[in-house]
């Protein structure tokens, strides 16, 4: 029977490597030339080769030197493709590989990846490295990757270049209630056993919760643009000292990317422009606008505990789901995910997706800010490198949760934990209020 587990797991794994290089390869090769590969669309991201080759360095240190022992094949590129070494607007003047020989890099390795995988051992039962986890890190990274490369694509300017998507879900019948009450009592955060979690996920831990309310969808165009209409960005009532000065030194007036046309608003959106849909989640709002729409709201931000609660916990039956619909993987009918839509669906879709308390769409659309700074859970141990999570703790970096349109279902479940810097508004990040019951 640990056989049988070690050829599920490989097999899943070879899959998976091949289809997130699909993904990879539709966001660069297959839909930019070679300039618009090498260029940089804008100072805040790398040029999308890097990102490329970046993904097959870091499958290269994983997979073949870590865990197969394979001797470095370009170890002189190293260091072009550390994100530490270089920040993102240092990378178009560095030597990269240009985006054949970039393709060729991450090709080469990819099938020494695959050669390896036959002679290795990944018992379930022993530590994570030996239970594969590398293997689903790197997975997950390319994944994250290809969510950032979609992030320049909305920044990049010029003909659209990405192709046509799935059309939006049927709309929602029925009533949807504005909030849904969490009681209060203990729920267990994090987890131990998921073998796709990362460090900062872990371990499983109790917290107690006071009982809160939380939106059922997240906040959508239409709301945010009564906000913006009612001089919600001239009033220094709703905004933090330091979302003011934000508000002050950015010049910031509207969500990246709106356009004001006359009475009306559209959005670009890769490339194109259009009307702003009204029933769509709110988009590309850093985390100072989303904390000063709550407060205009007589709301608040929910903190990652809340919404981690609200998504997952069952209370009848004092059990944790790992996506709010329960254990199954999504489906078209849960959420939002995957890049099936460059966009995210409209506020209240998905009623096969709520969590036990009702919560909707707490998965896939919109990545969703919370009031909570990245810090490890209690119990925090690093593995297997600082440099995923640990660096990035209290150094000013704030939760998202629930993961957007871009993100893949194997990088996205009820205890997964992404940060950014409150200022940060190119991620397909929105919210959804709370307030203290
Ligand atoms: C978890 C999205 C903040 O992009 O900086 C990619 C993911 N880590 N390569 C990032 C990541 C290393 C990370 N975020
Ligand atoms: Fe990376």
């Amino acid at each position: 029977p640990a056989d049988a587990d070690e050829e599920r797991i490989k097999a899943t794994v070879a899959d998976e490597l091949e289809r997130v290089r699909q993904r990879s390869f539709g966001l660069t090769t297959a839909v930019l030339d070679e300039d618009e590969l090498v260029a940089q669309h804008s100072q805040l991201m790398s040029p999308l080769v890097w990102d490329l080759a970046h993904v097959g360095n870091y499958e290269e240190l994983w997979l073949l030197r870590a865990a197969a022992g394979i001797e470095p094949m370009r170890p002189e590129i190293d260091d072009l493709y550390d994100a530490f070494e270089h920040p993102r607007a240092e990378r178009p003047s560095l030597p990269l590989l240009g985006p054949s020989e970039a393709s060729d890099y991450i090709g080469l390795v990819r099938r020494k990846v695959l050669d390896s995988l036959d002679g290795l051992r990944l018992t379930p039962d022993r530590s994570l490295m030996d239970s594969g986890f590398v293997y689903r890190m790197v997975i997950q990274h390319e994944h994250q990757h290809d969510e950032t490369m979609l992030a320049t694509h909305q920044l990049r300017r010029g003909e659209p270049a990405l192709p046509a998507t799935d059309p939006l879900p049927a709309p929602h019948d029925g009533h949807v209630p504005a909030e849904v009450l969490v009681e209060a009592g203990e729920f267990v955060m994090g987890t131990s056993a998921d073998p796709w979690a990362y460090d900062n996920e872990r371990p499983a831990h109790q917290v107690d919760v006071p009982a809160f309310w939380i939106d059922t969808v997240p906040v959508s165009n239409g709301a945010y643009a009564e906000f913006v209409v009612d001089g919600g960005y001239d009033d220094p009532r709703w905004w933090s000292a330091d979302g003011w000065e934000w508000r002050n030194r950015s010049g910031k007036r509207a969500p990246a990317f709106w356009i004001r046309d006359g009475e009306q608003w559209c959005r670009r959106r890769f490339g194109r422009v259009e009307p702003l849909p009204a029933d769509e989640p709110v988009q590309h709002v850093c985390w100072y606008e989303a904390d000063a729409y709550a407060r205009w709201a007589g709301k608040r931000l929910p903190t990652e505990i809340e919404w981690e609660k609200a998504a997952s916990w069952e209370p009848s039956t004092r059990t944790k789901r790992r996506f709010p619909w329960g254990d199954d993987a999504p489906t078209a009918g849960h959420a939002n995910l995957g890049q099936l839509r460059h966009r995210p669906a409209p506020t209240g879709s998905f009623p096969g997706g709520s969590s036990p308390v009702g919560a909707r769409q707490m998965l896939g659309d919109v990545w969703e800010w919370t009031s909570s700074d990245f810090t490890g859970h209690p119990g925090f141990c690093m593995f297997p490198y600082p440099e995923y999570s640990e660096v990035f703790f209290g150094a000013g970096y704030k939760v998202l949760r629930g993961g957007s349109w871009a993100t893949d279902p194997v990088a996205c479940r009820n205890t997964f934990r992404n940060w950014d810097y409150p200022i940060r508004r190119q991620i397909f990040a929105g919210f959804r209020c709370a307030r203290d019951a």
